[in-house]
């Protein structure tokens, strides 16, 4: 390996930043701005800075271990592959195979999602296959297909945002989860524009805009009909682009005009001159967009609520233009490629549908198989867990950590302790690895080439920057490996451009095209947005350039028209009652990431942010009798956690705030509500009631 500078990209969240690697003498990487990837310009937030620390962290697995008298000890590859390929054809043959399930994560490069889909369907011959993605932007996935035909996070580049003339972000933190996109809002009042935020809590990104909204948690799609009654009322609608680029308003208005401001801001908190402030901003001429993230998806009507931000869209004519359009922020490094390829229950590779026949014959054609062998669709991820123990009885999982990050985690964790056989590839023990009877360690993201796909549906290539530490392997390895020993010699290529390759030929035709992207295309270009399908002739002529901005001459439905969709508000699930009379909502803190199973063991990130707590306004907190720092117990129907209180007035009297990073005692998840939304299997991770109660000093 030569020690000269690799360019590649952030192993956390979906914005990819890019950066440089250098090897350093005795392991690891430094890492070193990297001005010329368009997203971030060099910016790194503190988790991207501090990456390598976990390349050659101690607690890093380096070994496999299988569970041997009731302990995890090492042993070697050959043992630990034998035992889970055992454990999932006994599974097999005893119960069938819709008994093994397979659980993936967005945070997989498109290559490993691939590879994991493939081998669920091809070797375990499994329906029973699903990822973390569904905990994430499923909702916004789902509301994007019902009104565009097509899910593609943000349907314009990040660099579209400053030039637009007003923004409203809904439920998304970016100041914290996603702190160099902080610059394109920024940018964005520099240039005359406006910001509107809309959050129960008045966040470091709230702080930034020029109108913040704090609604009740749970209330946004009552929020978003207010808005558009206001709009119809006030005669703000665009008619001509209503008549000839959408359909279904007559339904769509009808349900808004029920949706008087008075009875809104009764529902949300949010008063009526606000609500008209909002209009009046949003209606400015010009263009406008809304960006929505996890605070209006992860509720049990997440799709409706988006579907409502997107009639406010079309109703203005803030669609499928320049500057304009609705967008979601998807959260995880491949949080948009990894919902692509084919890990998720209902779906092949390309964003093809398992239940299209032509894409199973697409499909089953590439993998070599008859497609009547295909599996039909499987459970939602939340549905699957709860499955665990019954009739699922063995489980391998990748890239996910769900005993901290599932809802009703507590019950999570008891279905995955009653499998008969659980395996886990992880680059450190996690809470779900502790419970594995076979735990394989994997490389890290610069030990390791693969694409990922950004927030924007910018395709990227990660380069390989450092050898591995000796003992551990690739998850493409892994699935090479098991796959061999359950019978299947050929398919499962360990190199992952060999899978790349394959991976074009079953996207191509699909929606999610990438027939047109190449590893060395990747290089030079700095990403290629897709759709990007391959040219017909194979000749060296023009390549398609990709496809930064859809939707400008027509919606990818079928007659070309994007569809208003009819929706009316719901309470959440959960709503407080006497027993339980405030609302607690979920979420994340800068320094910390996901289940924390990485960043938790990265002593810098470790020290800004060292443990959970309970963020509350200071007349509820005077009501408990708690002052700032003591513990307080939060109680659900689920289950008790205790962390302690922190008090401000940047958050609404009704509602606690707590961010789910943490295990054991102050485990959020021990709390959530898994209250589903019909359409996309989302949970509810943003409401659900609890009580509080301060813990005695002695
Ligand atoms: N530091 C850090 N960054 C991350 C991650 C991380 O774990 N840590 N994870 C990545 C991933 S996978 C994701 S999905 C993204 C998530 O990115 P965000 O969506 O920005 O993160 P959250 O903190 O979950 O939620 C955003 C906001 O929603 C608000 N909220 C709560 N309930 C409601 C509600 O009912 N309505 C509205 N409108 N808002 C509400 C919360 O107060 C919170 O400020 O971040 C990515 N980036
Ligand atoms: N209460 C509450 N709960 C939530 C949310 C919320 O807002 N509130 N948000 C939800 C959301 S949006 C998400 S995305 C989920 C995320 O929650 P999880 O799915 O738990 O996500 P991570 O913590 O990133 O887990 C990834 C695991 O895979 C490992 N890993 C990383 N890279 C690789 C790899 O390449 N291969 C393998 N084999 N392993 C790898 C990591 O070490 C880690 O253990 O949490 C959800 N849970
Ligand atoms: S913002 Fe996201 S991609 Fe950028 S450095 Fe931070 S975690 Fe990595
Ligand atoms: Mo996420």
């Amino acid at each position: 390996m030569t020690a000269s500078v690799t360019p590649t990209h952030c192993p956390y969240c979906a914005l990819q930043c890019g950066m440089n690697l250098t090897p350093v003498p005795g392991g690891g990487v430094a890492v070193a701005e990297r001005a010329d990837f368009p997203v971030n310009r060099g910016a790194l937030c503190g988790k991207g800075r501090t990456a390598p620390a976990l390349l050659s962290s101690r607690v890093r697995l380096t070994s496999p271990l299988v569970r041997t008298g009731g302990v995890l000890v090492p042993a070697g590859w050959d043992e630990a592959l034998a035992r889970i390929a055992e454990g999932l054809a006994r599974t097999r043959a005893d119960h069938g195979p819709d008994a093994c399930a397979v659980f993936g994560g967005g945070g997989l490069t498109n290559e490993k999602a691939y590879a994991l889909g493939k081998f669920a369907r091809v070797v375990l011959g499994t329906s029973q296959i699903d990822y973390n993605g569904r905990f994430c932007m499923s909702s916004a996935a789902a509301a994007g297909i019902r009104a565009f035909g097509l899910d593609r996070g943000l349907p314009f580049p990040l660099e579209d945002v400053p030039r637009t003339g007003c923004v409203i972000l809904v439920g998304s933190n970016l100041a914290e989860t996603m702190p160099p996109a902080l610059r394109f809002v920024t940018e964005l009042k520099e240039n005359g524009g406006t910001l509107i935020v809309v959050d129960p809590r008045r966040t470091r990104t709230a702080e930034q805009a020029d109108l913040h909204l704090a609604p009740r948690p749970g209330t946004d799609l009552a929020l978003a009909l207010g808005m558009l009654h206001l709009i119809v009322a006030e005669g703000r609608t665009d008619e001509e682009y209503v008549r000839d680029r959408t359909s279904g308003w007559e339904e769509a208005r009808a349900a808004a005009m029920a949706h008087w401001p008075e009875y809104v801001e009764r529902i949300t908190g949010v008063s009526v001159p606000l609500l008209r402030q909002a209009v009046r901003m949003f209606c400015e001429p010009g263009n406008a967009m809304v960006l929505t993230a996890r605070g209006p998806e992860q509720q049990s009507k997440g799709t409706d609520t988006v579907g409502a931000w997107i009639n406010l869209c079309l109703a203005t004519g803030r669609a499928g233009r320049p500057l304009s359009g609705y967008g979601c922020l998807t959260g995880q490094g491949n949080g948009q490629g990894g919902r692509e390829h084919g890990q998720k229950a209902d779906q092949l590779p390309g964003y093809r549908k398992l239940t299209d026949p032509a894409a199973r014959r697409h499909v089953a054609e590439v993998w070599g198989i008859d497609p009547d062998t295909l599996p039909g669709p499987g459970r939602s991820a939340y549905e699957l867990l709860d499955a665990m123990g019954t009739d699922i009885r063995s489980l391998l999982l990748m890239g996910s950590n769900p005993v901290v990050s599932a809802p009703r985690a507590a019950h999570v964790e008891e279905r995955l302790r009653s499998l008969d056989f659980l395996a886990v590839a992880d680059v450190v023990l996690s809470e779900t690895a502790e419970l594995a009877d076979v735990v394989l360690p994997v490389t890290q993201w610069a030990e390791e080439s693969g694409t990922t796909t950004n927030l924007e549906g910018r395709v990227l290539l990660r380069r390989r920057a450092v050898d591995p530490p000796e003992g551990v392997r690739g998850d493409l390895d892994v699935l090479h490996g098991l796959a061999a020993l359950l019978g299947v010699e050929k398919g499962f290529p360990t190199d992952p451009g060999e899978v790349f390759e394959e991976l074009r030929r079953a996207s191509a035709g699909g929606p999610a095209d990438y027939s047109g992207i190449t590893y060395d295309r990747l290089a030079r270009e700095n990403g290629v947005f897709w759709p990007c399908p391959a040219d017909d002739d194979g000749a060296d002529g023009p390549q398609h350039p990709g496809t930064p901005r859809l939707f400008l001459d027509r919606f990818a439905t079928e007659d070309g028209r994007a569809r208003f969709v009819p929706v009316s508000h719901r309470p959440v699930a959960e709503e407080p009652d006497d027993e339980y009379p405030v609302l607690l909502t979920t979420g994340r803190v800068v320094a910390q990431y996901q289940s924390g199973a990485q960043t938790r063991r990265v002593d810098e990130l470790n020290a800004a942010a060292p443990g959970p707590f309970v963020e509350m306004h200071p007349r509820l907190a005077e009501r408990l009798g708690a002052a700032d720092g003591d513990a307080v117990t939060v109680v659900s129907r689920r289950g008790r956690a205790v962390a302690p209180a922190r008090i401000t007035t940047a958050i609404r009297p009704d509602t606690v705030f707590m961010p789910f990073h943490w295990p054991g005692e102050g485990r959020t998840n021990t709390l959530t509500n898994p209250a589903l939304d019909p359409v996309s299997r989302m949970p509810e991770f943003k409401a659900c009631a609890v009580r509080l109660e301060a813990v005695r000093k002695d």
